[in-house]
């Protein structure tokens, strides 16, 4: 890893992709701490070209997927998992909404290695989470081939609620058969994990997490969600951002 050159880079504030270029910074930088898988920058990659179709803005159809999410958490035993990308890109939120929904976090890895572990362990009580609240995915559990299949029998094996953020695919749709209720957050709305989830969240996890802890802070009432339907808006929001004119004036495509 350490063989692995990578160039310190001075991000201008002026600069219009700031925030983004800030965001590949911290994975950039996880990856050398070890929090962040090397193949989290290219799922990185795909998420911002995901970001670009949506306008890189929460629209209307991300939050009444995020309250619906939170409804659902605030009434559920819920487990919020825990990866490389997310350990690194909004820590401090995650475990604040941890802590809102009184909800364990439980690091579940795809690319496991026991340093990553120790890391992403350490990133989230440096971001303010306590020692026993942070699970580890220990034991087989679900009939996938992957890493993925580990589970802690006090975390996501006990829960009724898995929020699995940025994910590869092959996880949702045994959690689901394992009756699990899904919740993602997913910037591709084609996606396994996004089409197979019960609440899918088309938005960077940069943003929707936040927004998760400002509507955590109230009780939000449980709404019938067409996750179907969801997906299929936001898919229609990215279709009409291709079919605009080229505009030099404005991007992100204005809403
Ligand atoms: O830390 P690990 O070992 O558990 O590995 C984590 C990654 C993300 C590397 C692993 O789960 C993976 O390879 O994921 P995929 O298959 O690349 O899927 C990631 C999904 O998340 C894709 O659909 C991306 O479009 C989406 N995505 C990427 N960045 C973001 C995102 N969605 C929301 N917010 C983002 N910032």
């Amino acid at each position: 890893m350490n063989k692995i050159a990578i160039l310190p880079m001075n991000v201008p504030k002026s600069h219009p992709r700031y925030a983004s270029l800030m965001q590949r910074e911290k994975l950039i930088e996880g990856v050398k701490k070890n929090i962040t898988a090397i193949a989290g920058l290219i799922a990185h990659g795909r998420g911002e070209a995901f970001d670009y179709l949506i306008g890189e803005r929460t629209t209307e159809n991300a939050k009444k997927a995020i309250r619906a999410a939170v409804a659902r958490m605030q009434s559920s035993k819920t487990v919020l998992s825990v990866n490389g990308n997310v350990a690194v890109l909004c820590p401090e939120e995650y475990v604040k909404l941890a802590h809102l929904l009184r909800a364990p976090l439980e690091i579940n890895l795809f690319y496991y290695r026991p340093e990553r572990i120790n890391a992403i362990r350490n990133a989230l009580l440096e971001a303010g989470a306590e020692e026993d609240e942070i699970l580890v995915s220990n034991k087989e559990y679900l009939d996938i081939e992957s890493n993925r299949k580990q589970a802690n029998p006090e975390g996501i094996a006990k829960a009724e609620t898995v929020l699995v953020p940025l994910e590869d695919g092959d996880r949702t749709e045994a959690l689901k058969r394992a009756g699990k209720f899904v919740i993602t957050i997913d910037l591709n709305p084609m996606s396994r994990t996004a089409r197979f989830a019960d609440i899918t969240i088309v938005d960077n996890v940069i943003r929707a997490v936040p927004l998760m802890v400002e509507y955590a802070k109230e009780r939000q009432e449980e709404a019938p969600f067409d996750n179907k339907e969801n997906l299929r808006e936001a898919m229609q929001i990215m279709k009409q951002n291709l079919e605009r004119e080229p505009d030099v004036t404005s991007h992100p495509a204005p809403s």
